[in-house]
């Protein structure tokens, strides 16, 4: 396994009383990015190992022949990336998404204890089918869940109009479901069967009170 490098810059999720950067770099190279280390390596003519690492110079390499790239930008984009998406290893040779993989790697994310509640934000079109199957990784490895209502409400939006579940993730771990904590701060499980969840947020969202960043 490769030795990681120091919290701050690895993409260990900020405190939150940090500020994120103002500006995420590179817009589109960053979804571009997403796309490869996540779902499609392919589409940069590269593959990932075992755990997801994608070689830094095949990677740059793999981009460049498509649009302008370079690793000054992969740089810049995993350093100001307000979701702290990305690691580098320790000597920046390699690098992977944190989470949100579609494809089968194991990124190793920490196995932990949940607090007594996470939350799962979604579309009110996607109830009826969650309440009745739970909630599914779909085409992910995981079930995403956040750790407190705004982060969920956002997620939520991206998908159509946003509701909160509530996640009984205590008594889940206590029934002896597992879950993971992301590098960056997102907490994962293979599935919410759906006597764990309960509906809190359903009334049209107020963009001053949760922000407006997707
Ligand atoms: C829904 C973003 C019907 C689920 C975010 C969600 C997150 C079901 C959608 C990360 C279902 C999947 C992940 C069921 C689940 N029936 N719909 N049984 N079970 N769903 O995008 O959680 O910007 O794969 O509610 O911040 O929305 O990419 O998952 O609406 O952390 O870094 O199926 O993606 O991060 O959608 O988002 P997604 P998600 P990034």
């Amino acid at each position: 396994m490769q030795r990681m490098e120091s919290n701050e810059s690895r993409g260990i999720a900020r405190p939150k009383h940090e500020a994120s950067p103002k500006h995420e770099a590179h817009a589109a190279e960053s979804r571009f990015l997403a796309l490869v280390l996540r779902h499609k390596p392919e589409a940069a003519g590269i593959t990932l190992d075992e755990h997801g690492w994608a070689n830094v110079d095949e990677l740059v390499a793999g981009i460049s022949a498509q649009r302008p790239f370079s690793r000054q930008m992969l740089e810049e984009i995993v350093a100001t990336d307000a979701k702290m998406r990305y690691s580098f290893n320790d000597d920046h040779t390699l690098i992977r998404a944190n989470q949100g993989h579609s494809i089968p790697v194991d990124v190793q994310p920490e196995e932990k204890e949940p607090p007594e509640v996470l939350y799962h934000g979604t579309a009110t079109r996607f109830l009826d089918s969650i309440m009745r199957d739970g909630l599914l990784p779909m085409s992910r490895l995981y079930v995403h869940l956040s750790p407190d209502v705004p982060t969920a409400v956002r997620v939520g939006r991206r998908h159509g109009k946003p509701v909160v579940l509530v996640v009984e993730s205590g008594k889940m771990h206590k029934a002896g479901i597992r879950f993971y904590l992301s590098r960056n701060g997102v907490w994962l499980t293979k599935r919410v069967p759906p006597q764990y969840l309960s509906l809190i947020y359903s009334q049209q969202v107020d963009e001053r009170r949760v922000g407006c960043r997707r």
